[in-house]
Formats: structure tokens, sequence, C-alpha cells
């Protein structure tokens, strides 16, 4: 079952997305998501240049061997743009394994281990009230989980509020990043009061989430967790950047909120100290950043050895062939804990139409062949490369700061 074709697709139906398209000699095709946002071309190019050629004639049922070879054979390992190229390549043969096996792809991995995938949304406002009437939205659409954002008194513009009442996207199209502007200060002043009103409102049972977003120095964490235990969030989020994974044990032995890390990690190599010494609660790795269905499965099944259970990034720079691959993943592995969740546009649901279903604050798969998900190649033809960036972040005083 050889690869025939392999193609390269960057298109941009109301944002970017990077697809990797395979062919097999029998007419199988298989789709992965190669998108990093804000560098995109750079994937497109690894793929294109170094990749693509080294694909076409491979045996497309060798994933295991194809995912050593793209990554020990590189001899570069790791990093976003690498990474991001082998889990577009997993994904695509995933696809195809699952197609010629006649088998939506959680079949292969194991069965369903649960009846639905329990996913978060996100509420967003600029003021506390809006928040709260934006979380009062998503109970009556069904989900059982919210991330609940607000906008900062006396600053101008916050990680998590923005246009978008369902979701937040945070790449703005043009050639430079926009810039926002951060005081730590205000934000731990401000974040209990928000929580303290939301669970006012709402009550205990529902999950509620927040995204500190890598802004927080350890200790800065390890208080917001504390200020934030008696809302009994089910997770607070990368509350401090984890190059240094230790940084993680000042946070744990302070606080009992729980701790979810890793959207930006690559590989177990990012995380295996987080999760062996049980510093983490849910472990953020994805499909498309994190080495494909092959890598991440290797990730869980360390995090369910030590009781981390896995919480995917699936925000709408994950395409809705990402959000498939994680759906598929999430009913079969034992510790999943809960998926991110937030709708395409229109136009992005429009090119990539799919299986997948939402109902009553779970997700479903699906019971298609392979991931259950197309691109239409025809329409995404009219949706050309938009350059767009993420934001940079400045502290008062203009030292630049994590986004
Ligand atoms: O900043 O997807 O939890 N979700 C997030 C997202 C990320 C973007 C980065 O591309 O943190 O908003
Ligand atoms: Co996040």
């Amino acid at each position: 079952m050889n690869i025939v074709d392999a193609k390269v697709i960057v298109c941009c139906p109301g944002r970017n997305f990077v697809t990797l398209k395979l062919v097999t000699e029998d007419g199988i095709t298989g789709l992965g998501d190669a998108t990093l946002n804000g560098r995109e071309l750079a994937v497109a190019s690894y793929l294109n240049d170094h990749v693509v050629p080294l694909l076409i004639g491979r045996d497309a049922r060798r994933i295991e061997d194809t995912w050593q070879y793209l990554y020990v054979g590189a001899y570069w390992r790791r990093g976003p743009v690498t990474m991001a190229s082998v889990s577009a390549v997993d994904m695509a043969l995933w696809d195809i394994k699952a197609k010629a096996a006649g088998m939506p792809l959680f079949q292969l991995l194991g069965g369903r281990s649960r009846d639905g995938v329990l996913v978060y949304g996100h509420a967003n406002g600029q003021t506390v009230e809006d928040a709260v009437r934006a979380v009062a939205h998503y109970l009556d659409l069904g989900y059982k989980a919210v991330r609940v954002q607000s906008g900062i008194p006396g600053l101008a513009s916050t990680y998590g509020v923005g246009r978008g009442k369902l979701f937040y996207e945070a790449a703005e199209p043009g050639t430079a990043p926009a810039e926002s502007r951060w005081s730590t200060e205000a934000y731990l002043n401000f974040l209990p009061g928000l929580f303290e009103r939301v669970r006012a409102e709402f009550g205990p049972d529902v999950h509620l989430l927040h995204d500190a977003h890598h802004r927080l120095t350890p200790i800065e964490a390890a208080r917001a967790g504390k200020l934030l235990e008696p809302y009994h969030l089910l997770w607070l989020e990368d509350p401090t950047p984890a190059e240094l994974q230790e940084g993680f044990r000042i946070i744990r032995q302070h606080t009992t909120t729980p701790i979810a890390v890793g959207e930006v990690f690559n590989s177990v190599f990012d995380c295996y100290k987080l999760i062996q010494e049980q510093l983490i609660d849910y472990i953020r790795t994805t499909v498309v950043h994190a080495g494909g269905i092959t890598h991440l499965r290797k990730i869980a099944s360390l995090a369910e050895m030590h009781q981390v259970r896995t919480g995917c990034h699936g925000a709408t720079d994950m395409s809705p062939i990402c959000i498939a691959a994680a759906l598929h993943f999430d009913l079969a592995v034992h510790n999943f804990g809960v998926q991110e969740y937030m709708p395409h546009l229109d136009e992005t649901e429009r090119v990539f139409p799919h299986a997948y279903t939402f109902q009553d604050g779970y997700m479903y798969p699906g019971d298609e062949p392979g991931l259950g998900v197309d691109i239409d190649e025809g329409l995404a033809a009219r949706y050309p490369y938009d350059p767009a960036y993420l934001p940079v972040n400045r502290r008062l005083d203009g030292t630049m700061h994590s986004w």
C-alpha cells in the first residue's frame, strides 16, 4: 500500500490552516493537520521541501517506522515546526489505516472507553457581568464545562476576551503582531472576584476552568491557585511557562487547585518530569503539535500510570482534522479528562466537512471509517493564505512578557 501522492494545502477559510493529503496506490486518501498558528508557512515549507519527497513510494501501513524515520532520521529533533510536520504525516497514516480496515479510528485505538467526550467551551466578556452572561449561554447550549475569561479593569485588552461570542480567536490578520499590555498585580487582584461571582450565580456543579496563559511566576501562580481554591476549578491552565518543569513544584507545594499545562509542548520530553512527579493533573499536548496519534498515545500511557489525565488543546487553530483525531483519541484512552472545543467558523466547516457532532456537552467522532473528515479542495483554493499573528504582550513599563 505505497504512497503515490502527497500534497500540502494552505488555505484561509476565516483563519489559516495547513493540511497534508496523502494518496495510496489503492486510491485511499489520508488527511493530517499541520497548522502552527502564526508560523504556517514554515511548516508548509518543511513538509514540501523535506518530507513530501521522502513519502512517495513508502508503505503507508508502516506508521511507527515512518514516525521514527522522520523524527530520529531528521537528526534535528523536536521543535514545533518539525513536530507539526511529523504529526500531520502520522494523522494521515492513521486515517488511511482505519479507512483500509473499514473502521472509525477509535476502534483501532482500542475501542470506546466512554460514551462521549466531555468538552469545555470558552465563555468570555469585557466585564464580570458579561462573562456571567456568556457562561449562562454556554449552559443553555448544554455545556457541562466552561472556561471563564474576563477583561481586567485598567487593562485595555486581555487574553481570552475578544471577537467571537462562542470562541476566542487570538490571531489577528496583518503583517505584524498586535501589542497588548499586562499587569500581574491587576490580574491577581481581580481574578478571585470573577470566580466568586460565577460560582455564586451557577452553583457547585458546573465545571469551571481558567487559563492564566503562561503569565505568572511559580510563586504568583501558587497565590492564584490558593485564592481560587474556594471555587474548586476543574483546572487552572498554564499558570507559568513550562520550559522550567521544576517551577511546578513550587505551585504544587502551595495549592490543591488542579493544574493543566502542555498546549505548546512537542514531545514527552517536555512533560515527563511534570507527569512522573505528579506536578500536574491534566496534560494538554495535542495531536497536531505533539507528534500525532502515535506519540500522543505514549504521553497518555505515561500519564495514566501517574494519575494524570488528558485535556487536549482544541482552539480554532486546530483544524477540523485535528479535532476529529483528538475526539477518536479522547474516546479511546482510559485516562481522558476533558477536551477543549471552540466551534469553527462556517467557512471553515464548509471546507472541512466532518462526521463529528456535539450534543449536550459531549462530542462524538462518528462512525465513518478513518478520521471522518474531508477537505473540499476546490473550495479551499478560494481562500488563499492571509498573514496573521498571535499578539505580543508587554508589562505596563514596556518590558516584553509572555502573551
Ligand atoms: O492561545 O490556540 O487554551 N487555549 C489557548 C489558545 C491558544 C491559541 C494559540 O494558537 O490557550 O487560545
Ligand atoms: Co491555553
